[in-house]
């Protein structure tokens, strides 16, 4: 196949995705929902990360708060999320190695989201593929985790382009592992002058706090931009 059609091809896939992701996002907004996708390489603690939200963002009963998930093959991050307490909706994406607008969408018909709910989607373990596709978010969450390595934003800098804030998970790991925490922030921010960068670890709840403060003041402050249009 010519390198043109190739192009052509690959643009008519982002621009119908396109599509469908203007209409997820109409709809998300029609029920005020804040919706972030989180995106990152496989067993970065996405799912883990999570759960420790739901749990942490229910306890006070002032949260409401809803899944999809995409993984190839299994429901077994849904079946987690579920223990939780909270909906959630598995996407198999087979062969695929991303999420696109089209899947959501028919996510979103299987859950019940109700108004103003945190909807979180969790895409397919992938540091490439995610990071071009819209699902109709209000912004992507970039999850990397200490045992990475510090220059995977600048070995795979679409995806932490893409995103609005990343979470540098595993954290409680740091001091068994030679890392850098400062480099990783620093490489981040190499690739993406503004991204926001928070110290988590899913595991013993460091961070958590301040990575649900970041949810609730952006779902904020997309209300008071949708009541001042
Ligand atoms: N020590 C430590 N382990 C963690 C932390 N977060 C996740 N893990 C572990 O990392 C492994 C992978 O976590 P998952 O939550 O399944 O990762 P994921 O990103 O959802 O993986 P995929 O959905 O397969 O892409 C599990 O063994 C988790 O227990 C953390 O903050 N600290
Ligand atoms: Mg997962």
């Amino acid at each position: 196949m010519s390198q043109e059609r190739l192009i052509e091809i690959e643009t008519g896939i982002l621009s119908e995705n396109d599509r469908y992701a203007a209409a997820n996002r109409a709809r998300l907004a029609g029920q005020g929902v804040f919706a972030v996708n989180l995106v990152s390489s496989p067993g970065s603690g996405k799912t883990t990360l999570l759960c420790a939200t739901i749990r942490a963002m229910t306890a006070d009963g002032a949260g409401d708060v809803a899944v999809i998930e995409g993984d190839q093959q299994t429901s077994n991050d849904a079946d987690r999320i579920r223990e939780t307490g909270a909906p959630a909706v598995q996407v198999n994406t087979g062969k695929g190695c991303h999420l696109d607008g089209h899947m959501v969408g028919h996510a979103l018909d299987h859950l019940h989201l109700h108004d103003g709910a945190t909807l979180f989607i969790e895409n397919v373990g992938n540091l490439v593929c995610p990071a071009a596709f819209d699902l109709g978010e209000d912004a992507k969450v970039a999850i990397l985790s200490v045992t990475e390595g510090e220059d995977k934003p600048l070995k795979y800098p679409d995806m932490f382009t893409a995103a609005r804030i990343a979470l540098l998970n595993k954290i409680d790991l740091a001091p068994h592992c030679d890392v850098d925490l400062d480099l990783y922030e620093a490489n981040l921010r190499r690739v993406n002058p503004t991204i926001e960068i928070i110290r988590v670890s899913a595991r013993t709840g460091e961070g958590l706090d301040q990575w649900i403060g970041w949810l609730r003041s952006e779902a904020a402050a997309k209300r008071l931009a949708q009541a001042a249009e």
